[in-house]
């Protein structure tokens, strides 16, 4: 078995057997370039299990998130369909779960280089992401986080509505009606658009296309929060609406 296979084995079932592993670059050598072929063998893995290609998150966009978790450079990890979040999240599949609210897009037409992207949002929305890190502490460096699918594990769109400027949107994030976080979208490299074409940027380099119907997670506005059992949440971004998620 190749490293990159034995690695990616390792974060895989950490995920399905809901259990922290020590991050892998206290045991192996890791690059940058090494990390996106585990992250890659990863995603093939749940492939393989019928699971499909849902979009691309974007990470480390905002200063809250680069001094939250000490990486300074916007990463990207990949979105299956599993990951989508309709209402309700089964924590307990979860090691140590956290949410952050985030602005989403809905590719409308294939996004294959930087150059694609002024013609291709379809729409944009206020969203969510359910983060899990398979390591202990949900501490790691900027390899072990690429590796590890960028931390992801679920995500939640609101409504659609018709592109428009989101550069600088009121976002609050609310547990059980007490506000947790508030932000602008101006946090997420002073407008989302940049992070979009920054996916587009990673998309050309990895050959992998944007198709219509998927979805991009600009990145968080704020510093994510731990999501516990059994609580009502709610994002909402300033004429985008709310999006809701119970635990
Ligand atoms: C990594 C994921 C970062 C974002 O929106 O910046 C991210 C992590 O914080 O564990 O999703
Ligand atoms: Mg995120």
């Amino acid at each position: 078995m190749s490293d990159v296979e034995a690695l990616a084995c390792t974060l895989d079932e950490a995920a399905r057997d809901v259990r922290a592993i020590p991050k892998l670059t206290d045991t192996a050598e890791l690059d940058v370039a090494t990390a996106y072929a585990v992250q890659r063998r990863v995603i093939e893995r749940r492939l393989a299990r019928h699971e499909r290609p849902a979009g691309v998150k974007m990470g480390f966009t905002s200063k809250a998130k680069m001094v939250q978790m000490g990486v300074h450079d916007v990463i990207w990890g990949l979105l299956t369909d599993a990951m989508l979040v309709e209402s309700h999240v089964e924590v307990d599949r979860l090691i140590h779960p956290r949410i952050e609210p985030e602005i989403a897009y809905l590719i409308g037409r294939p996004v294959r280089s930087p150059a694609d992207v002024d013609a291709a949002v379809a729409g944009v929305a206020v969203g969510f992401e359910v983060l899990d890190s398979r390591y202990l502490d949900f501490s790691f460096t900027l390899p072990d986080v690429i590796a590890d699918n960028a931390s992801a594990a679920g995500y939640g769109v609101g409504a659609w509505h018709e592109p428009r400027d989101v550069s600088n949107v009121g976002m609050l994030m609310e547990i059980d009606g007490r506000v947790v976080q508030t932000g602008s979208s101006a946090a997420i490299l002073g407008d989302p658009m940049r992070s979009l074409r920054a996916a587009a940027r990673l998309s050309e380099q990895a050959g992998i296309v944007l198709e219509p119907g998927q979805v991009v997670l600009a990145g968080a506005a704020t510093a994510a929060v731990p999501l516990p059992k059994g609580v009502h949440v709610r994002v909402t971004a300033s004429g985008l609406g709310s999006v809701e998620v119970t635990t």
